[in-house]
Protein backbone atom coordinates (compact mmCIF):
# COMPACT_ATOMS: atom_id res chain seq x y z
CA UNK A 1 0.00 0.00 0.00
CA UNK A 2 2.24 2.88 -0.81
CA UNK A 3 0.58 5.86 -0.29
CA UNK A 4 0.18 9.32 0.27
CA UNK A 5 -3.09 9.86 1.35
CA UNK A 6 -3.79 10.28 5.06
CA UNK A 7 -3.12 7.02 7.23
CA UNK A 8 -6.47 6.04 9.05
CA UNK A 9 -4.92 4.72 12.54
CA UNK A 10 -6.96 2.46 14.45
CA UNK A 11 -5.94 2.66 18.33
CA UNK A 12 -6.03 -0.03 20.04
CA UNK A 13 -6.54 -0.03 24.05
CA UNK A 14 -7.22 3.56 25.43
CA UNK A 15 -5.76 3.37 28.75
CA UNK A 16 -2.41 5.88 29.76
CA UNK A 17 -0.30 4.92 26.35
CA UNK A 18 -3.46 4.72 24.32
CA UNK A 19 -4.65 8.13 25.10
CA UNK A 20 -1.12 9.43 24.93
CA UNK A 21 -0.71 8.47 21.32
CA UNK A 22 -4.31 9.35 20.11
CA UNK A 23 -3.38 12.93 21.34
CA UNK A 24 0.13 12.43 19.62
CA UNK A 25 -1.90 11.26 16.04
CA UNK A 26 -4.26 14.03 16.46
CA UNK A 27 -1.88 17.14 17.19
CA UNK A 28 1.73 15.95 16.52
CA UNK A 29 2.21 13.50 13.93
CA UNK A 30 1.42 14.66 10.19
CA UNK A 31 0.43 12.12 7.67
CA UNK A 32 -2.31 10.06 9.98
CA UNK A 33 -5.06 11.06 12.25
CA UNK A 34 -7.34 8.70 14.32
CA UNK A 35 -10.09 7.11 12.66
CA UNK A 36 -10.99 3.99 14.82
CA UNK A 37 -10.74 3.33 18.91
CA UNK A 38 -11.31 -0.18 19.80
CA UNK A 39 -11.57 -0.07 23.64
CA UNK A 40 -13.91 -2.54 25.37
CA UNK A 41 -14.50 0.04 28.34
CA UNK A 42 -17.29 2.26 27.18
CA UNK A 43 -16.64 5.54 29.33
CA UNK A 44 -12.82 4.91 28.72
CA UNK A 45 -13.99 4.57 24.68
CA UNK A 46 -15.95 7.79 24.99
CA UNK A 47 -12.97 10.03 26.47
CA UNK A 48 -11.09 8.50 23.70
CA UNK A 49 -13.08 9.68 20.97
CA UNK A 50 -13.30 13.23 22.47
CA UNK A 51 -9.50 13.45 22.29
CA UNK A 52 -10.03 12.44 18.10
CA UNK A 53 -12.85 13.93 16.83
CA UNK A 54 -14.15 11.95 13.97
CA UNK A 55 -13.15 8.62 15.10
CA UNK A 56 -15.57 5.66 15.64
CA UNK A 57 -15.18 3.13 18.71
CA UNK A 58 -15.46 -0.23 18.38
CA UNK A 59 -15.59 -3.47 20.86
CA UNK A 60 -13.07 -5.44 19.06
CA UNK A 61 -10.22 -5.34 16.13
CA UNK A 62 -12.77 -7.92 14.36
CA UNK A 63 -15.11 -5.51 13.81
CA UNK A 64 -12.99 -2.22 13.12
CA UNK A 65 -11.67 -4.42 10.22
CA UNK A 66 -15.23 -5.40 9.24
CA UNK A 67 -15.73 -1.72 8.72
CA UNK A 68 -13.18 -1.04 6.84
CA UNK A 69 -12.82 1.79 9.21
CA UNK A 70 -8.64 1.90 9.31
CA UNK A 71 -5.09 1.56 7.03
CA UNK A 72 -2.88 0.71 10.33
CA UNK A 73 -3.14 -0.09 13.65
CA UNK A 74 -1.49 0.63 17.22
CA UNK A 75 -2.05 -1.51 19.64
CA UNK A 76 -1.51 -0.01 23.36
CA UNK A 77 -3.24 -2.56 25.76
CA UNK A 78 -1.62 -4.60 28.38
CA UNK A 79 0.94 -7.19 27.36
CA UNK A 80 -1.37 -10.09 27.80
CA UNK A 81 -3.69 -8.85 25.36
CA UNK A 82 -1.23 -8.27 22.46
CA UNK A 83 -1.12 -11.62 20.57
CA UNK A 84 -5.21 -11.95 20.10
CA UNK A 85 -5.05 -8.51 18.54
CA UNK A 86 -2.22 -8.91 16.60
CA UNK A 87 -2.66 -12.16 14.61
CA UNK A 88 -6.08 -10.79 13.10
CA UNK A 89 -3.86 -7.22 12.30
CA UNK A 90 -1.47 -8.97 10.70
CA UNK A 91 -3.97 -10.99 8.71
CA UNK A 92 -5.62 -8.66 7.61
CA UNK A 93 -2.38 -7.13 6.55
CA UNK A 94 -2.35 -4.13 8.21
CA UNK A 95 0.53 -1.78 9.39
CA UNK A 96 0.69 -2.61 13.16
CA UNK A 97 3.15 -0.76 15.33
CA UNK A 98 2.80 -2.94 18.96
CA UNK A 99 3.25 -1.29 22.03
CA UNK A 100 6.47 -3.68 24.06
CA UNK A 101 6.58 -6.16 24.84
CA UNK A 102 5.23 -7.75 21.83
CA UNK A 103 3.99 -10.48 24.07
CA UNK A 104 4.24 -12.19 27.50
CA UNK A 105 6.77 -15.14 26.17
CA UNK A 106 8.94 -16.25 23.79
CA UNK A 107 6.19 -19.14 22.14
CA UNK A 108 3.62 -16.24 21.69
CA UNK A 109 6.36 -13.98 20.28
CA UNK A 110 7.65 -17.37 17.72
CA UNK A 111 3.88 -17.45 16.57
CA UNK A 112 3.30 -14.06 15.83
CA UNK A 113 6.62 -14.00 13.81
CA UNK A 114 5.65 -16.76 11.99
CA UNK A 115 2.17 -14.91 10.82
CA UNK A 116 4.00 -11.94 10.03
CA UNK A 117 6.25 -14.17 7.68
CA UNK A 118 3.52 -16.38 6.26
CA UNK A 119 2.29 -12.83 5.14
CA UNK A 120 5.06 -12.04 3.26
CA UNK A 121 5.92 -8.78 4.44
CA UNK A 122 7.27 -6.85 7.45
CA UNK A 123 4.33 -4.81 8.77
CA UNK A 124 5.01 -5.36 12.12
CA UNK A 125 7.02 -2.42 14.22
CA UNK A 126 7.42 -3.34 18.49
CA UNK A 127 7.08 0.00 20.54
CA UNK A 128 11.02 -0.17 22.01
CA UNK A 129 10.64 4.14 21.89
CA UNK A 130 14.64 4.47 23.59
CA UNK A 131 15.84 3.95 20.13
CA UNK A 132 14.28 6.99 18.86
CA UNK A 133 15.43 9.00 21.96
CA UNK A 134 17.92 11.65 20.45
CA UNK A 135 20.54 11.14 23.58
CA UNK A 136 20.11 7.27 23.36
CA UNK A 137 20.80 7.89 19.65
CA UNK A 138 24.00 9.83 20.10
CA UNK A 139 25.57 7.62 22.64
CA UNK A 140 25.06 4.61 19.74
CA UNK A 141 27.15 6.75 17.52
CA UNK A 142 29.41 7.67 19.91
CA UNK A 143 30.28 4.04 21.19
CA UNK A 144 30.66 3.03 17.36
CA UNK A 145 32.85 5.85 16.74
CA UNK A 146 35.10 4.52 19.44
CA UNK A 147 36.70 8.46 19.99
CA UNK A 148 36.60 6.96 23.58
CA UNK A 149 38.20 4.11 23.07
CA UNK A 150 36.00 0.49 23.09
CA UNK A 151 33.10 0.82 25.30
CA UNK A 152 33.97 -0.94 28.72
CA UNK A 153 30.66 -1.49 30.62
CA UNK A 154 27.33 0.40 30.71
CA UNK A 155 25.89 1.27 34.03
CA UNK A 156 22.25 1.79 33.84
CA UNK A 157 19.15 3.19 35.88
CA UNK A 158 15.44 2.89 35.36
CA UNK A 159 13.74 4.12 38.51
CA UNK A 160 9.48 4.76 38.39
CA UNK A 161 8.49 6.56 41.50
CA UNK A 162 5.72 4.35 42.18
CA UNK A 163 3.56 1.42 40.37
CA UNK A 164 0.12 -0.07 40.45
CA UNK A 165 -0.99 -2.55 42.19
CA UNK A 166 -0.89 -4.91 39.35
CA UNK A 167 2.44 -4.93 39.00
CA UNK A 168 3.74 -7.86 39.77
CA UNK A 169 7.61 -9.06 40.80
CA UNK A 170 7.92 -11.05 37.27
CA UNK A 171 6.96 -7.62 35.88
CA UNK A 172 10.15 -5.95 37.01
CA UNK A 173 11.08 -7.80 33.81
CA UNK A 174 8.91 -8.89 31.76
CA UNK A 175 7.29 -5.03 31.89
CA UNK A 176 10.73 -2.39 32.86
CA UNK A 177 14.10 -4.21 32.01
CA UNK A 178 12.34 -5.57 28.89
CA UNK A 179 13.49 -1.92 27.79
CA UNK A 180 17.33 -2.54 28.23
CA UNK A 181 17.25 -5.67 26.95
CA UNK A 182 16.13 -3.93 23.79
CA UNK A 183 18.46 -1.24 24.24
CA UNK A 184 21.47 -2.24 25.57
CA UNK A 185 22.70 -4.78 22.76
CA UNK A 186 20.85 -1.73 20.16
CA UNK A 187 23.82 0.47 21.73
CA UNK A 188 26.66 -1.81 22.13
CA UNK A 189 25.98 -4.04 18.22
CA UNK A 190 26.37 -6.80 20.84
CA UNK A 191 24.02 -9.59 21.49
CA UNK A 192 22.85 -10.60 25.30
CA UNK A 193 24.48 -14.01 26.25
CA UNK A 194 23.31 -14.41 29.87
CA UNK A 195 21.33 -12.40 32.72
CA UNK A 196 21.90 -12.64 36.34
CA UNK A 197 19.61 -11.22 39.38
CA UNK A 198 20.14 -10.32 42.55
CA UNK A 199 18.36 -8.99 45.47
CA UNK A 200 19.52 -6.40 47.79
CA UNK A 201 18.00 -4.57 50.62
CA UNK A 202 14.42 -4.66 50.25
CA UNK A 203 12.88 -0.90 50.05
CA UNK A 204 9.89 -0.61 52.74
CA UNK A 205 8.50 1.79 50.58
CA UNK A 206 7.40 -0.96 48.34
CA UNK A 207 4.20 -2.78 47.72
CA UNK A 208 4.13 -5.59 49.99
CA UNK A 209 4.11 -8.24 47.48
CA UNK A 210 7.22 -6.61 45.23
CA UNK A 211 11.21 -7.65 46.31
CA UNK A 212 13.11 -4.62 44.96
CA UNK A 213 15.30 -2.71 43.78
CA UNK A 214 17.11 -5.12 41.97
CA UNK A 215 20.23 -4.98 40.30
CA UNK A 216 20.42 -6.73 36.97
CA UNK A 217 23.64 -7.72 35.20
CA UNK A 218 23.49 -8.36 31.32
CA UNK A 219 26.37 -9.90 29.68
CA UNK A 220 26.87 -9.21 26.36
CA UNK A 221 28.60 -11.34 23.40
CA UNK A 222 31.68 -9.23 22.73
CA UNK A 223 32.24 -8.93 26.40
CA UNK A 224 30.96 -5.85 27.64
CA UNK A 225 28.48 -5.73 30.89
CA UNK A 226 25.82 -3.48 31.50
CA UNK A 227 23.81 -3.56 35.10
CA UNK A 228 20.65 -2.42 35.42
CA UNK A 229 19.95 -0.89 39.11
CA UNK A 230 15.64 -1.66 38.61
CA UNK A 231 14.04 0.15 41.44
CA UNK A 232 9.95 0.79 40.97
CA UNK A 233 9.11 2.70 44.28
CA UNK A 234 11.84 5.79 43.92
CA UNK A 235 8.47 8.32 45.20
CA UNK A 236 10.89 11.56 43.61
CA UNK A 237 10.39 10.98 40.44
CA UNK A 238 11.10 8.83 36.83
CA UNK A 239 14.48 8.78 36.18
CA UNK A 240 15.95 6.16 33.21
CA UNK A 241 19.97 7.14 32.59
CA UNK A 242 23.21 5.32 31.35
CA UNK A 243 26.70 6.30 32.07
CA UNK A 244 28.78 4.47 29.47
CA UNK A 245 32.45 3.37 30.31
CA UNK A 246 35.32 3.62 27.84
CA UNK A 247 38.88 3.19 27.81
CA UNK A 248 39.61 6.65 28.06
CA UNK A 249 36.57 8.28 28.94
CA UNK A 250 32.95 8.61 30.25
CA UNK A 251 29.78 9.30 28.81
CA UNK A 252 26.14 9.93 30.44
CA UNK A 253 22.93 10.41 28.78
CA UNK A 254 19.08 10.98 30.62
CA UNK A 255 20.99 13.39 33.61
CA UNK A 256 17.60 15.77 34.70
CA UNK A 257 17.31 18.86 32.09
CA UNK A 258 14.24 20.28 33.97
CA UNK A 259 14.00 23.84 34.89
CA UNK A 260 16.72 24.76 37.36
CA UNK A 261 15.85 27.10 40.80
CA UNK A 262 18.47 28.38 42.80
CA UNK A 263 15.74 29.66 46.37
CA UNK A 264 16.50 29.43 50.21
CA UNK A 265 19.75 28.31 49.88
CA UNK A 266 19.34 25.62 47.12
CA UNK A 267 19.75 24.66 43.85
CA UNK A 268 17.16 22.02 42.31
CA UNK A 269 16.52 20.94 38.83
CA UNK A 270 12.75 19.62 37.46
CA UNK A 271 13.06 15.88 37.46
CA UNK A 272 10.08 14.30 35.34
CA UNK A 273 7.40 11.80 36.88
CA UNK A 274 6.49 9.36 34.57
CA UNK A 275 7.54 7.84 31.02
CA UNK A 276 5.25 9.71 29.21
CA UNK A 277 7.18 13.23 29.69
CA UNK A 278 10.27 11.84 29.61
CA UNK A 279 10.03 10.00 26.22
CA UNK A 280 7.30 12.11 24.52
CA UNK A 281 10.11 13.22 21.64
CA UNK A 282 10.51 9.45 21.37
CA UNK A 283 7.14 8.79 21.31
CA UNK A 284 6.90 11.67 18.74
CA UNK A 285 9.64 10.77 16.48
CA UNK A 286 9.16 6.76 16.26
CA UNK A 287 4.99 7.28 15.88
CA UNK A 288 6.18 9.94 13.17
CA UNK A 289 8.82 7.64 11.42
CA UNK A 290 6.35 4.32 11.79
CA UNK A 291 3.24 6.14 10.01
CA UNK A 292 5.74 7.78 7.04
CA UNK A 293 7.21 3.91 6.64
CA UNK A 294 3.66 2.45 6.66
CA UNK A 295 3.03 4.88 3.59
CA UNK A 296 6.08 3.01 1.94
CA UNK A 297 4.48 -0.17 2.68
CA UNK A 298 7.63 -0.94 5.19
CA UNK A 299 9.41 -0.75 8.93
CA UNK A 300 10.99 1.62 10.25
CA UNK A 301 12.11 0.41 13.82
CA UNK A 302 12.26 -2.66 15.72
CA UNK A 303 11.14 -5.73 13.99
CA UNK A 304 9.05 -8.69 15.44
CA UNK A 305 12.37 -10.41 15.62
CA UNK A 306 14.40 -7.92 17.70
CA UNK A 307 11.28 -8.04 19.66
CA UNK A 308 11.89 -11.80 19.83
CA UNK A 309 14.93 -11.54 20.83
CA UNK A 310 14.11 -9.10 24.09
CA UNK A 311 10.96 -12.22 24.66
CA UNK A 312 13.94 -14.98 25.07
CA UNK A 313 15.65 -12.78 27.09
CA UNK A 314 13.07 -11.54 29.40
CA UNK A 315 12.06 -15.64 29.92
CA UNK A 316 16.19 -15.72 31.09
CA UNK A 317 15.96 -12.87 33.41
CA UNK A 318 12.56 -14.07 34.97
CA UNK A 319 14.30 -17.75 35.99
CA UNK A 320 17.08 -15.27 37.12
CA UNK A 321 14.77 -13.74 39.29
CA UNK A 322 14.45 -17.17 41.57
CA UNK A 323 18.21 -18.72 40.40
CA UNK A 324 21.13 -17.74 41.52
CA UNK A 325 24.05 -17.84 38.70
CA UNK A 326 23.23 -16.14 35.43
CA UNK A 327 20.90 -17.96 33.00
CA UNK A 328 22.66 -18.03 29.56
CA UNK A 329 19.99 -17.45 26.28
CA UNK A 330 18.97 -20.14 23.83
CA UNK A 331 18.46 -18.29 20.84
CA UNK A 332 17.36 -20.12 17.50
CA UNK A 333 19.00 -18.67 13.92
CA UNK A 334 17.50 -15.57 12.98
CA UNK A 335 15.22 -16.01 9.97
CA UNK A 336 16.28 -14.66 6.65
CA UNK A 337 13.40 -12.97 6.40
CA UNK A 338 14.53 -10.48 9.18
CA UNK A 339 17.98 -10.19 8.10
C1 LIG B 1 6.17 0.85 31.81
O1 LIG B 1 5.27 -0.07 31.23
C2 LIG B 1 7.10 1.36 30.75
O2 LIG B 1 7.17 0.90 29.64
C3 LIG B 1 8.08 2.35 31.24
O3 LIG B 1 8.90 2.83 30.22
C4 LIG B 1 8.92 1.70 32.33
O4 LIG B 1 9.81 2.64 32.86
C5 LIG B 1 8.04 1.15 33.44
O5 LIG B 1 8.86 0.49 34.39
C6 LIG B 1 7.02 0.18 32.87
O6 LIG B 1 6.18 -0.29 33.92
Amino acid sequence: MTTTAELRVGVVGAGQMGADHIKRLTHRITGAHVSAIVEPDAARAAAAQELAPGSVAFGSLEEAIAADALDAVVIATPGRFHEPVLLPAIQAGLPTLCEKPLTEDAASSWRVLEAEMQGGRKILQVGFMRRFDPEYAQLREFIAGKDAGELLMLRCVHRNPSVLDYYTQEMLIADSVVHEFDVVPWLVGSSIRSVQVRHGRRNSLSPAHLDEPILVLIELENGVLADVEMNVSVQFGYQVATEAVFEKGIARIGQPAGMQVWEDGRFSVGEHRSFVTRFAQAYDIEVQAWVDAAKQDTIAGPSAWDAYRVSVAVEAGVRALHEPGPVELDLPAQPEFYS
